[in-house]
């Protein structure tokens, strides 16, 4: 089975390009090497040295025998994304390919713009591409959870039944997203229901939550397979930054009170779940959504977890509740329901002592690389 893997040069796109390729599937790796000019950009570099693209493919191939293409250049552009359509020939896409930081969308203007446009356009200029030459293509699609917000009642996958009026249907859940970003991921989910429902495309969104954690299989093989791991204000997520700021002695950054609550998952179940997702494709026409966490956590209860991790490794780790750059519930409800991908046979791996003390480990391992200004949040939600 041959799956392009778009944005596969990325932290979850590379993991899941080699997982893939081990376990047998064909890929190739559709990529424009963005995410690298964006942190040239920023000015800012992942706590692990990765090699380039190339590189990382051909010690790849060295090492197991397994060849993966490479396509390098930029869904936004068409004719590039239907040539390259043309040549791999894919049974399955996995769309990894946006500009996925809240921070960086929130920037200013310029940065809200570059980042719905690339997302929206790109997410939709695939949807072309596919129902033109590939209409039996599965796509399965990173979606996130920030795109139901946190409202308070539970969050079912995608869909909600109500009854209104005397009268009942099955309609999308409501979406309530906290930033430019997240917005992007909504505008996209309409998309893609709207071509399943009109063009009869087969699609499954996945709404992941936020990722951690930086080894799987196959990227610790070598150091040449390493994969990133960002930890800084605008690209770096909340459990990935905790356990390097701890790594260097820098006090936790806890947003606001810390009651913000999130669904999470170890990145070796996101392989996993893509997996899952190809190996059984949704039906044609029918736009299928999974919630992908594995747990639910609340922001000080992580920032305590990792405390509690760092002084068993002789850490002294401090936690700092900051000014709350964003705009968001501090305190909230947060009920969100994830058995389809547990009925499909995920086996998930829980947030435990061992993985906190090999993240942990980790960070320490390359503290030399941090850049300690690049820690603080910059940007801010509010007006002015
Ligand atoms: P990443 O920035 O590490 O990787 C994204 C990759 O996509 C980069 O290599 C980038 O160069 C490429 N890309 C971006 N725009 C492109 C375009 N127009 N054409 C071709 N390539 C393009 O991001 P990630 O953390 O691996 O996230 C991957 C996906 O998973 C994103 O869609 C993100 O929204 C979603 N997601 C990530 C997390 C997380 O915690 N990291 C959680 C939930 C959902
Ligand atoms: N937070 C802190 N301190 C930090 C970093 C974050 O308190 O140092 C808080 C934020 O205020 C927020 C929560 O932690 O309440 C999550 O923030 P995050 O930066 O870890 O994650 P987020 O901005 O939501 O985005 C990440 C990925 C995005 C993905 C999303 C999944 O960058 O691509 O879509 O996680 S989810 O959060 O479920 O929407």
């Amino acid at each position: 089975m041959k799956v392009l893997v778009i944005g596969g040069d990325g932290y979850c796109g590379w993991a899941t390009a080699l997982y893939l390729s081990n376990r047998g599937y064909e890929v190739g790796i559709l990529d424009s090497l963005v995410r690298r000019h964006w942190d040239n950009e920023l000015g800012i570099e992942t706590l692990t040295p990765i090699a380039p693209i190339q590189q990382r493919l051909q010690r790849w191939q060295d090492l197991t025998g397994k060849p993966i293409d490479l396509f390098v250049g930029d869904i936004t552009n068409y004719e590039f994304l239907q040539k390259t359509l043309h040549k791999f020939e894919p049974n399955a896409i996995v769309h990894f390919g946006e500009q996925r930081s809240a921070p960086f969308s929130m920037i200013d203007r310029e940065h809200a713009v570059v980042t719905q446009v690339n997302n929206v356009v790109g997410t939709l200029n695939l949807l072309y591409a596919m129902k033109e030459d590939f209409p039996d293509c599965h796509l399965v699609k990173l979606g996130t959870m920030g795109e139901y917000g946190t409202p308070n009642i539970d969050i079912e996958e995608g869909y909600i039944t109500i009854e209104h009026n005397g009268r009942k249907d099955t309609l999308p859940y409501p979406k309530q997203p906290g930033s430019m970003y997240h917005l992007s991921k909504v505008h996209d989910s309409h998309n893609i229901h709207f071509a399943c429902r009109i063009w009869g495309l087969r699609a499954t969104d996945l709404n992941q939550g936020v990722v951690y954690g930086v080894l799987t299989e196959e990227t610790g093989m070598d150091e040449l397979l390493i994969n990133r791991l960002d930890y800084d204000g605008v690209f770096g997520t909340a459990l990935n930054r905790f356990c390097i700021q701890a790594a260097i002695g820098h006090p936790l950054t806890v947003y606001g009170k810390g009651g913000q609550t999130r669904g999470f998952l170890d990145i070796r179940d996101t392989v996993r779940c893509i997996e899952l997702a190809i190996a059984n494709p949704a039906p044609s026409g029918e736009f299928r959504v999974f919630n992908q966490f594995t747990e639910l956590f609340s922001i000080g209860d992580l920032a305590l977890m990792v405390k509690k991790a760092g002084n068993a490794l002789g850490l002294n780790v401090e936690i700092n509740n900051l000014d709350n750059p964003r705009v968001e519930k501090e305190e909230h409800y947060f009920n969100a329901k994830n058995t389809k991908l547990l009925d499909l046979g995920l086996q998930p791996h829980l947030l435990s002592d061992s993985l906190l003390d090999s993240l942990l480990n980790f960070a320490v391992k390359y503290q030399k690389r941090v850049d300690h200004k690049q820690i603080l949040p910059k940007v801010s939600w509010h007006r002015n």
